[in-house]
C-alpha cells in the first residue's frame, strides 16, 4: 500500500473488522500487513476484548473489533459489548466494515444482528468468508456466497484464507479502492463532521 497525500486536518480512514470470536479477524490483519506479530491471535476465543487500532503507514487504521458469540461472557459484558459496538457503528468514523464469516458454518443469530446494525447505520461493508483452506477449492466460492445469502445479504462474499493467503491480493486491491473513495469524500466530511 503506497503513501497517500494527506488532507490537512483530516482524520485517517478507519476500516473495521467484525465477526464472531475465532473467525480470524486478527489473523486477517496480520496476513494483509505481512506481520504475524501485529494483532494478537489465539486458539482461545475472546482474545480481542477491546477495540484495537492499527495504524497502517499513517494512511488509515485497521480497527480490530472484539468478537462476539463467546460463550464465557456474562450478560453484563454482552450488554456493554452491544453498547460499544452500536456506539462505534453510529459514530460516523467508519469508512468501511468487513464482516467476517467462517466459510464452513451458517451465520449465527449474532452474525445476523451485526449485519442488521451495519445496514441500519448505513456503513459501507464487505462480507468475507474466512478459513477457506478448510474446504476443497471447488466448494469455496459457493460456500462463501451461501453464507452471505443465509445472512440475508446479496449472495456474494469474498473468499479468504490467512493460512494460504488466498484472496489476499483481491482484498488489498479492494482496500485501495475503499481508501481512494474515502479520500475523495474527505473534504465534505471535514465540513460536515470534523470542524
Ligand atoms: N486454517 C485456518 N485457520 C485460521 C485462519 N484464520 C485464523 N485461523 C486460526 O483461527 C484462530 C483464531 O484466529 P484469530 O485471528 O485470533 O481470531 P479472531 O477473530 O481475532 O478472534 P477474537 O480475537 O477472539 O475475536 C487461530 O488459531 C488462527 O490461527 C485461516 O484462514 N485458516
Ligand atoms: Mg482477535
Amino acid at each position: 500500500m503506497g503513501i497517500g497525500g494527506s488532507y490537512p486536518g483530516r482524520l485517517p480512514a478507519e476500516i473495521a473488522l467484525a465477526g464472531k470470536s475465532n473467525v480470524g479477524k486478527s489473523s486477517l490483519i496480520n496476513s494483509l500487513c505481512n506481520n504475524h506479530k501485529l494483532a494478537r491471535t489465539s486458539k482461545v476465543p475472546g482474545k480481542t476484548r477491546l477495540i484495537n487500532y492499527y495504524s497502517i503507514n499513517n494512511r488509515f487504521y485497521f480497527v480490530d473489533l472484539p468478537g462476539y458469540g463467546f460463550a464465557k461472557v456474562s450478560g453484563n459484558e454482552r450488554e456493554s459489548w452491544g453498547r460499544l459496538m452500536e456506539g462505534y457503528l453510529s459514530s460516523g468514523r467508519l469508512s468501511h466494515i468487513f464482516l467476517l464469516l467462517d466459510i464452513r458454518h451458517d451465520p449465527s443469530e449474532e452474525d445476523k444482528r451485526m449485519y442488521e446494525w451495519i445496514i441500519y447505520y448505513g456503513v459501507p461493508h464487505t462480507l468475507i468468508a474466512t478459513k477457506a483452506d478448510k474446504l476443497p477449492r471447488a466448494k469455496r466460492q459457493p460456500a462463501a456466497d451461501s453464507c452471505a445469502k443465509k445472512l440475508g445479504a446479496p449472495p456474494f462474499a469474498m473468499v479468504f484464507s490467512a493460512k494460504t493467503a488466498q484472496g489476499r491480493q483481491e482484498l488489498l486491491c479492494h482496500i485501495g479502492r475503499i481508501l481512494s473513495d474515502a479520500e475523495r469524500s474527505a473534504p465534505a466530511q471535514k465540513l460536515l463532521d470534523i470542524e
